[in-house]
């Protein structure tokens, strides 16, 4: 009771705030601007014009819920990325009556027209913007919207200083899906932890909130474990075509996961296991069960390496493996990989998810593992990450698992565009955009239901890409997509105008010197130069 007086108080305070900002100093005669004519992405439940503005200038101040965790830091990000790309310094929760006229307020509601975690209500008047979230996460998301539509010029005449116009109305929105993510292979190339946090922020914009980071592979094994060193000290130096790799130390990895989850992004570490170890078996030759002799690999084969699933030193080393990263890992879920284990046997495979799995739960985690891991009596709280298979989705979900829609065909960042690629892999497909953003989850899988399916997440391997302009590559402009399919109904999306959509993000992109394919799908308002291929420094 005391805390609903002390947050009808404090709302109460920033109304009359707003009030006393409504007396502009300069009565000002916003244009006709139309809310309806924006180019967000991923496309919003609902939008509602209103044919006026909101005028955003020097005179603008934020002022955020202060007693709900992360609300304040939301109107930090908002100030720092309106300082990045208009220059405007942005107060946020001080005051200055005397120069405030306009205000960005980010609420805390638990009284939401919507249900989910992730829904915010923008409400854009010519005076005031009001964000409406029940918690930061969905802030954090109205705010992206937000910065979204900020216009490329500002208007000169309309004050003294210059002002950019915001279009007014109502958006209303929440997610379709409650995971939404990307995954980066860290393993046959290493990406420093710049580069990591660089594609986190890119992410962050199209509103991702999971980053799965594949964390160890046959060609290198990225995380210290404080308990077995050679993981890193030899396991870490190689990668694919002979690189120096590297490694994360836990301290860079929890600076990883600090820095996503002020974006609002959970980290998913994956160790994948029992194949995919051959920089683990160098490392440790006693933990390997294909019964040859173990060498570094800097090829792109997959399926020759396993762990032996019948020894106790193994299962030791994993419970310390999964112990040291689930205690700097916040997220609830343990990727344990399981993918391609080809020289495992049937049943020494089953034998090691089953044990794998109680690992995991015993650190308290839920696993996750790529469809293979449905073949194992796995526990209903266990995740299966379609694929390949979409019998083993089914499989996975009638023991109860949801199911992480990722088939390869149509979500894989990894595969090129067309031959002509310069970059990526197309075992699976050519997937050029239009591929990439025309199918749908939901229906995707014959017989799987909307209740079963976790989310979407598109994995970008790394075995043709080593830094972030190559990366990029890949991942932009089809991660947009990716955005779009977990966030959108499907009654929603329509390429024709995605597109349209997709060809408005070209200034944000090269504002951000993101080195996307312009893909001849897209009505680029620009022409792009022909990418050129940047050596790694
Ligand atoms: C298959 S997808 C793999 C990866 C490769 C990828 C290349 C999956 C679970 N395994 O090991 O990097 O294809 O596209």
């Amino acid at each position: 009771m005391k805390q609903l007086a002390f947050k009808l108080t404090q709302t109460l305070f920033v109304i009359l705030l707003v009030v006393a900002c409504t007396s502009p100093k300069k009565k000002i005669d916003y244009p006709k601007t139309d809310l309806a004519q924006n180019s967000l992405i991923p496309k919003p439940a609902k939008v509602i014009a209103t044919n006026s503005a909101f005028g955003l200038d020097s005179s603008t101040a934020i002022f955020t819920n202060q007693t709900f965790k992360g609300f304040e830091e939301v109107g930090s990000y908002l100030s720092e990325k309106l300082k990045e790309k208009l220059n405007l310094d942005i107060p946020v929760n001080t005051f200055d009556s005397e120069t405030v006229e306009r205000i960005i307020f980010i609420n805390q509601t638990d009284s939401l027209e919507l249900q989910s975690e992730e829904a915010y209500e923008l409400y854009i008047k010519n005076d005031s913007i009001l964000i409406n979230a029940k918690t930061a996460a969905g802030a954090f998301r109205g705010i992206q919207t937000l910065r979204q539509l900020l216009p490329e010029k500002s208007n000169d005449t309309l004050s003294d200083a210059p002002m950019w116009l915001i279009p007014s109305g109502k958006i209303l929105d929440e997610p379709n899906f409650d995971y939404r993510g990307a995954m980066l292979d860290v393993a046959r190339h290493f990406f420093t932890v710049d580069e990591v946090k660089r594609f986190i922020d890119l992410l962050a914009y199209y509103k991702f909130n999971t980053f799965h980071m594949h964390l160890t592979d046959d060609q290198g094994w990225r995380i210290e474990i404080k308990s077995w060193p050679k993981l890193t000290e030899i396991g870490a130096q190689t990668e694919v075509g002979g690189g120096k790799g590297g490694f994360y130390t836990q301290e860079e990895f929890k600076e990883i996961v600090a820095y996503a989850a002020e974006r609002h992004i959970e980290i998913i570490p994956e160790v994948d296991m029992p194949g995919h170890t051959n920089a683990a078996s160098f490392a440790y030759p006693v933990l390997n069960g294909n019964g040859l002799p173990v060498q570094n690999y800097i090829g792109t084969r997959v399926g020759f390496s396993t762990f032996d699933a019948r020894k106790d030193t193994v299962y030791a080393f994993l419970d310390d493996v999964v112990r040291e990263i689930a205690a700097i890992s916040p997220s609830k879920y343990f990727h344990i990989g399981g993918d391609e284990s080809h020289v495992t046997k049937k049943k020494d495979y089953i034998h090691f998810v089953e044990k794998v799995e109680k690992i995991v739960q015993k650190h308290g985690k839920q696993a996750i593992g790529w469809n293979e891991i449905a073949q194992a009596a796995i526990d209903s709280s266990t995740v299966g990450q379609l694929w390949n298979e979409p019998e083993s989705a089914l499989a996975a979900a009638a023991k109860g698992s949801k199911i992480l829609m990722s088939p390869a065909k149509k979500a894989y960042l990894d595969m090129q565009y067309d031959s002509l690629s310069v970059h990526g892999l197309h075992w699976a497909a050519y997937i050029e955009v239009d591929e990439g953003y025309n199918w749908d989850p939901e229906t995707y899988v014959e017989g799987l239901s909307k209740d079963q399916i976790l989310g979407i997440e598109a994995p970008l391997w790394s075995e043709t890409i080593s830094n972030s302009a190559e990366l990029e590559y890949l991942a932009f402009p089809r991660a947009i997509g990716y955005a779009e399919l977990g966030w959108t109904k499907a009654e929603d999306r329509n390429w024709e105008d995605y597109k349209k959509r997709l060809a408005d993000q070209q200034p944000f992109l090269d504002e951000n010197d993101v080195n996307y394919y312009p893909s001849s799908k897209v009505d680029w308002k620009k022409k792009k130069d022909i990418y050129k291929k940047i050596e790694k420094n």
